[in-house]
């Protein structure tokens, strides 16, 4: 139903324009029935986990994509960039962006390891490498970069700086797989760069990652490191942990890889038709893309600048999951600002202008093969309709009680579980 006055809106008592809430992260499901053949095969063969056969298969297309000698699946992302960090012997502070997900500080805390957390660039809301030296120490003993949204790190400045001043240099590549930067697979820079293969992710195995590099040693290493320290029956030689992807979540990345063309296909529609839809909004911009090299274009994000538009990116954040339409604030706030970054470093902000600015700015919409045109077309309306409207609406929401969005509740469906016979006979 299309908006006509401010009472049309959800969070002013209308009625949602979306009955089924719309997602950023709706997985992409490639070919079901190619997929269930898999598990079948791998039921039949009775190898569910450790080196097995679609392990490897999935392990060698990802390095084919990436550009890279070796690929180490793992059961997610952040397992991944903990073997990552700690394969390549970082110890003492790690220079991070704090504008990601937490995973990519999560996995240095968890080590014991200091993300020590550096500004952005404006434009390319990457790690800013004029920032870098500036906060290098004697502890610092690597940078990790993070390709947000998919958009490349500035990888020649950044590699300069590690090699000058002796440092190892990770990517967190998890938006990343299948772009290029300077014609180059994403994958292929820096010591090592780790992908994240998520449910919410655009080629997903469920669950997974992969840590990928070109460097033999490091990959021996890590594929130790991902099965406890195991070289052979009874024998350790390394400490480890159980990174392992299961043959499960393997079958689903050769079958997601078998569609990943048609998904960024998918996404590149959506992307186009967000800028088409949205076009001549002062105030809301478009994150861009280089479109002259490889993207897969999973992320549409806004940045919302509220001096124009005379509406906070948040109130329209709350007014569109009213509305059924479950926008994020990818990344909101910056890791310094959650716990125990917060606790830690409580005056990081001061140090981190841009970051703290992008992060009340952002917001990232529902794409993906879940998402159709016509509720692209929808979002947009309503976007248009708020800012159209900002003063008053503006007004009405400052009146509400302010409310932080629920986590959406997992979609209830009846699973069909026989009841289990008594355990004692009744008499
Ligand atoms: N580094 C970076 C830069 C990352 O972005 C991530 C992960 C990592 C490292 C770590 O990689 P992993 O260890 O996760 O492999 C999500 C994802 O959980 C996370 O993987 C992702 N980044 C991050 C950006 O987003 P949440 O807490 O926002 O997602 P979640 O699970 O609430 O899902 C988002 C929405 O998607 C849900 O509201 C509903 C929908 N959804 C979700 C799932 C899981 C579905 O429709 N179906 C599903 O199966 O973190």
């Amino acid at each position: 139903m299309p908006k006509l006055n401010l009472s049309d809106l959800a969070i002013l008592g209308g009625t949602p324009e979306f009955t089924k809430p719309l997602h950023v992260g709706a997985p992409n499901i490639g070919n079901k029935a190619a997929f269930l053949e898999r598990v079948s095969d791998i039921l039949d063969r009775r190898w569910l986990s450790n080196g097995g056969p679609f392990e490897k298969e999935f392990e060698k297309r990802v390095a084919e994509i990436a550009g890279t000698k070796h690929a180490i699946a793992t059961c997610n992302g952040t397992l991944a960039l903990e073997i990552a960090i700690r394969g390549l012997g970082l110890t003492g502070e790690v220079i991070v962006p704090a504008f990601t997900f937490v995973a990519t500080a999560h996995a240095l805390q968890w080590q014991e390891i200091t993300p020590v957390f550096c500004d952005i660039d404006p434009v390319s809301c990457n790690i800013d490498p004029e920032r870098i030296e500036a906060m290098i120490t004697p502890k610092t003993t690597g940078i990790i970069g993070v390709h947000l949204w998919g958009r490349p790190c500035d990888t020649t400045k950044l590699a300069e700086i590690a090699q000058r001043r002796n440092l190892k240099l990770l990517y967190d590549a998890s938006h990343a797989f299948g772009c290029t930067h300077l014609g180059q697979p994403i994958g292929s820079f820096g010591d090592a760069e780790v992908f994240s293969f998520h449910a919410t992710k655009f080629l997903n195995t469920l669950e997974g990652g992969a840590v990928v590099t070109n460097n033999d040693e490091l990959a021996a290493k890590l594929r130790l490191m991902k099965n406890f320290g195991f070289v052979q029956y009874d024998k350790v030689t390394h400490v480890g942990t159980n990174a392992k992807m299961n043959e499960v979540s393997a079958a689903m990345g050769i079958t997601s890889l078998e569609s990943m063309d048609e998904f960024i296909k998918t996404n590149y529609r959506n992307y186009k038709l967000y800028e088409h839809h949205l076009r001549g909004i002062a105030g809301v911009r478009i994150m861009s893309f280089d479109e002259s090299e490889r993207c897969n274009y999973q992320y549409v994000v806004l940045e919302i600048d509220d001096l124009t538009t005379w509406i906070t990116r948040d109130q329209i954040f709350h007014a569109l999951h009213a509305e059924g339409v479950l926008a994020r604030r990818y990344f909101y706030p910056g890791c310094h600002r959650m716990e125990p970054y917060k606790s830690y470093f409580p005056h990081a902000g001061l140090l981190l202008p841009e970051t703290e600015r992008m992060s009340g700015l952002v917001l990232s919409l529902p794409t993906g093969t879940a998402v159709g045109p016509d509720e692209i077309e929808r979002v947009c309306h309503l976007i248009r309709f708020m800012i159209q409207h900002a003063h008053e609406l503006s007004d009405a929401l400052s009146k509400l009680p302010s409310k932080q969005p629920e986590r959406p509740a997992v979609p209830s469906v009846s699973v069909n579980v026989p009841s289990l016979p008594p355990m004692v006979p009744s008499r």
